[in-house]
């Protein structure tokens, strides 16, 4: 099936950018990516790496990504999956060796496109372990990716992942100045009931809010009325895994997958997490 095979390509491009990443530490390109951002060289190797190994694989017919202005698209025919990457999420991390990985959907449309047209999405988690968590049929699945293993995308470690009923963690990016009031106050009503945790790298607090249960936001800021992370690249995967995995996602009124997308590099209002803290954030949001 075209999309196990998809997946067992980023699985294989995952161990080959783990294996590359320690000769891609502290080179930058002095470019910027579309989006603005310092562009590192690990970035932009990552990129070429991941669009080589998925174009290549049968049904996969667009390629787009977090470090390239347009979407790639390969022959006259769109029909086929359309990939939106952020090949190497949390790169500024490399230089303090704190986690980071790759952000990942599968669209049946050509980009951009709303977060409900996502068949898959998944990140690889370069942590502790390497692993890669899918959501995709209405089920969120882990996997423990290793070389040499018969087992493909990766040994499964879990299935059916759902958030934990009881949350114990939240981590919010942007500084509390930065913060719109409302939210500055709903932050202070979780201090003491859930403990701050924030790495930095969008895969890393989204992991630990699928593990332990909690939230995870990068909010409207004073200088960013849109936030910093991408719609299409950041807030449509995790969104789609953590809705799966039973929780809630919102740009502060919607959920994310119904954000319509009008350009590639878009930028949104991410929130993500257990439904009773989003919806109460929402609340809060809406009183301001
Ligand atoms: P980098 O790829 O530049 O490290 O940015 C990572 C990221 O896009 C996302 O993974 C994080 O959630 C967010 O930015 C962290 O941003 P701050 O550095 O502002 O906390």
């Amino acid at each position: 099936m075209p999309l196990d095979e998809l997946l067992d390509a980023v699985g294989r491009v995952a161990l080959e950018i783990r294996d590359g990443l320690s000769a891609h530490r502290g080179t930058e390109t002095g470019q910027e990516n579309p989006s603005g951002e310092r562009q590192l060289a690990a970035d932009v190797w990552a990129d070429e790496r991941v669009r080589a190994r998925l174009l290549d694989v049968p049904g996969v017919v667009g390629y787009a990504s977090e470090e390239r202005s347009t979407a790639d698209v390969h022959g006259e025919d769109a029909d086929g999956y359309h990939v939106a990457v952020d090949p190497l999420d949390g790169s500024s991390n490399l230089a303090t060796n704190n986690p980071l990985g790759i952000l990942f959907g599968a669209y049946d449309r050509p980009l951009p496109a709303a977060g409900r047209h996502l068949v898959a999405s998944g990140y690889v988690l370069f942590g502790p372990l390497t692993t890669m968590t899918v959501a995709r049929d209405g089920t969120v699945s882990e996997y423990l990716l290793e070389r040499d293993t018969n087992h493909t995308p990766g040994r499964l470690l879990e299935q059916g992942l759902q958030l934990p009923a009881e949350p114990t963690v939240f981590g919010i990016g942007g500084s509390a100045p930065e913060w719109q009031k409302p939210l500055r106050e709903y932050v202070r009503s979780l201090e003491g009931r859930l403990k701050q945790r924030y790495a930095g790298a969008l895969v890393a607090d989204v992991n630990q809010v699928l593990g332990y249960g909690g939230m995870f936001a990068y909010p409207q800021l004073r200088s960013r009325p849109d936030g910093k992370l991408r719609l299409l690249f950041e807030g449509n995967p995790v969104a789609h895994i953590i809705e799966t995995a039973g929780g809630r996602s919102s740009n502060g009124e919607q959920s994310l997958l119904d954000v319509p997308a009008e350009r590639l590099h878009q930028r949104v209002p991410v929130h993500v997490g257990n439904s009773e803290l989003i919806e109460g954030l929402e609340r809060a949001l809406a009183e301001s």
